[in-house]
């Protein structure tokens, strides 16, 4: 049996937490030969009810989980790890302000971005999934200067799969013959699912519906999907935001062609170096590359223009804030 590997999971105890350990457990995060060992991280007051989610992992007998480890300790969660999976977050209350949001994350991230850089191992990658995802990634990477920073992602994965969807949906093609579909900026409604990009059976996904559908329909849908979602059924997205986090991983890890993910900009398409922004983007040996060369009308470089402000305004915040 190789070394297991280690991959460590904030948030553990909530519901992104409860479907996504069972899937790393079995196998499908990293692939079916590669053992994990899992460490859970949670606040003081949920770590009974972690050690009621590894009591099922354990009842599940899965041949690839080495060990499981919970704790409320920085140091024991990040120790070796290989993967971090950071999906504990502080969710916006009633009446908070968007710098008290920003400014609780900081106290969260920022810390576990030292204890990253402090105690992980040398191959370490990061997703960020808990919110606001993409700002809460960049304040992790800026307290980890010895970690590249392209290691440190955030996820844009389920605003993509949501994108496929609809698309495959209103077009009645499977969701295998759509390509280079793209996510650009920020994780929230200022998202742009760019259908310009997008192509279905080697033609612009664009030119296969009606202008009006993808700009008033399409658009609105996938980023509200979440908002949807809760109205639904009365709790937020937990299911298909772990799905997407095993996506993420297993394609950064395994390889692929094309996808969506948050990663730091090196200055491409005009988004400022160093705002962690989705684009699109290849694997390739482990590693993200962003796509260049993408094609952007006046309409898509407005909506990215826009998101890409709203990461600016929100780094600008927590800067103002002494976060990073
Ligand atoms: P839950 O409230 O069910 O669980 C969050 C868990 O995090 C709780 O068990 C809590 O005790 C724990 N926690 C809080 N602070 C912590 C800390 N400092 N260290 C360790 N654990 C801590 O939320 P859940 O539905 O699981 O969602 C988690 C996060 O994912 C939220 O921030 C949510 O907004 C975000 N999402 C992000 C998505 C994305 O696409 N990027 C989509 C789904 C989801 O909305």
């Amino acid at each position: 049996m190789p070394t297991p590997v280690n991959v460590t999971v904030t948030g553990a105890a909530g519901q992104i937490g409860y479907a996504l350990l069972f899937r790393i457990a079995s196998g499908q995060l990293l692939g079916p030969d590669v053992p994990v060992r899992l460490r859970l991280l949670e606040i003081t007051p949920a770590l009974k009810a972690a050690e009621g989610t590894a009591m099922e992992l354990e009842d599940c007998a899965f041949d690839l989980l080495s060990g499981i480890d919970i704790t409320d300790d920085l140091k024991t969660a990040f120790d070796g790890t290989n993967v971090a999976l950071l999906v504990g977050a502080r969710p916006r209350s009633a009446g908070m302000e968007r710098g008290d949001l920003l400014e609780a994350n900081g106290g969260i991230f920022g810390p576990q971005g030292k204890a990253i850089n402090d105690h992980a191992a040398g191959d370490v990658r990061v997703l960020v999934v808990g919110n606001p995802a993409n700002t809460n990634a960049l304040i992790a990477q800026q307290h980890a200067p010895d970690v590249p920073a392209d290691r440190f992602t955030a996820m844009t994965r389920l605003d993509h799969n949501r994108a496929l969807s609809q698309l495959s949906a209103k077009l009645g093609v499977p969701v295998g013959t759509i390509e280079k579909m793209t996510i650009w900026g920020n994780h929230s409604a200022t998202q742009y699912p760019d259908l310009y990009t997008a192509q279905v059976n080697g033609r612009s996904a664009a030119e296969q519906v009606e202008e009006s559908w993808l700009k008033d329909t399409f658009i609105p849908t996938v980023a509200k999907r979440g908002a949807a979602i809760i109205e639904a059924r009365g709790a937020s997205s937990a299911a298909s935001a772990a799905n997407a986090a095993v996506d993420h991983v297993h394609d950064w890890v395994n390889g692929t062609d094309w996808t969506s993910s948050s990663v730091v900009s090196d200055g491409s398409y005009g988004v400022p170096e160093g705002l962690i922004c989705s684009f699109p983007c290849r694997s390739v040996d482990g590693a993200w590359q962003i796509i260049q060369g993408v094609e952007i009308n006046e309409f898509s470089r407005g909506k990215i223009d826009a998101s890409v402000q709203e990461l600016t305004d929100e780094r600008d915040a927590v800067r103002q804030l002494g976060l990073i």
